[in-house]
């Protein structure tokens, strides 16, 4: 885990984050001065291009949290944009297959580099040469290449039917540090409506075999959600990291809030 939520994790508590879907520089910046250990830049369903999660990510990260990307899906060219900019971790989303996520795994790491065997075991297929992710990180290009493979958080969503029937052997690649499940691409993959996931015990049965496979494998589980309530329900089933819903959800919860209670006027 990066530092930052190190701390959260040792303390006990959840590691908590919030979910950016829209770009800007002053967004990020009054999010991630917020008490929240992680903010995530979503270049998955996120109306968020290359350039604004690059700004974003910088914003995130000089501001007290540790910025996270979401990828748009398991590709190369997204890890190696999302790590570049200095993202402390990133979030992969769809992994269904062992093989896919060796891929993301591999795409994350630098090549194994003689004399610097503290970078950890991994040995992978990124490239050098980004000037922002050390500048993120505080540290020299040369630093910066040293210690990325242990520095830098892998994490994979099961949100698919063949990502639950492979949560086991996914959960056991070296180098994918947490599995976060999505609970309403799980839920449709099953054949229900997303925003019910929390309704249908097969769902929920679906949840529990990731989550028991996760710590198993002896790798952090993580959660999308929605509220406070379901923070402190996935945090007491053993989940270790939240998000605590995102900019959306809070522009369009709190305006609804309020017109519905100006409804009588
Ligand atoms: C899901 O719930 O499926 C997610 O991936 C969160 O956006």
């Amino acid at each position: 885990l990066p530092k930052i939520m190190k701390e959260a994790k040792k303390a006990g508590k959840p590691v908590l984050g919030s979910w950016l879907m829209f770009p800007g520089a002053s967004l990020a910046r009054m999010v991630a001065q917020m008490e929240y250990d992680f903010i995530l830049v979503d270049c998955e369903h996120g109306d968020i291009a290359d350039a604004e999660m690059h700004v974003s990510v910088g914003a995130i990260a000089s501001n007290g949290a540790s910025p996270f990307v979401r990828i748009a899906a398991p590709e190369n060219y997204f890890v190696k944009r999302a790590l570049d900019a200095g993202a402390h971790g990133i979030l992969c989303p769809m992994i269904s297959t062992v093989e896919q996520a060796k891929a993301v795994v591999s795409y994350s790491k630098f090549p194994a580099m003689k004399g610097h065997e503290n970078n950890g075991t991994l040995s992978g297929v990124r490239g050098t040469g980004s000037p922002f992710a050390p500048a993120v990180f505080g540290q020299s290009q040369g630093d910066y290449t040293a210690t990325a493979n242990k520095n830098t958080f892998i994490a994979v969503q099961i949100e698919t039917v063949e990502g639950l029937e492979n949560c086991e052997e996914i959960a056991k690649v070296e180098g994918v540090d947490m599995l976060f499940i999505g609970p309403n691409d799980l839920a449709s993959s099953m054949g229900y409506p997303p925003l019910d996931n929390g309704k249908i015990p097969e769902v929920q049965e679906a949840v529990k075999r990731i989550l028991a496979a996760t710590k198993a494998a002896g790798k952090y589980a993580g959660m999308f959600c929605l509220s406070a309530e379901e923070v402190r329900w996935r945090f007491e089933q053993g989940f270790d990291l939240m998000n605590l819903a995102g900019d959306v959800a809070a522009l369009a919860w709190w305006n609804a809030n309020e017109l519905e209670k100006l409804k009588d006027l």
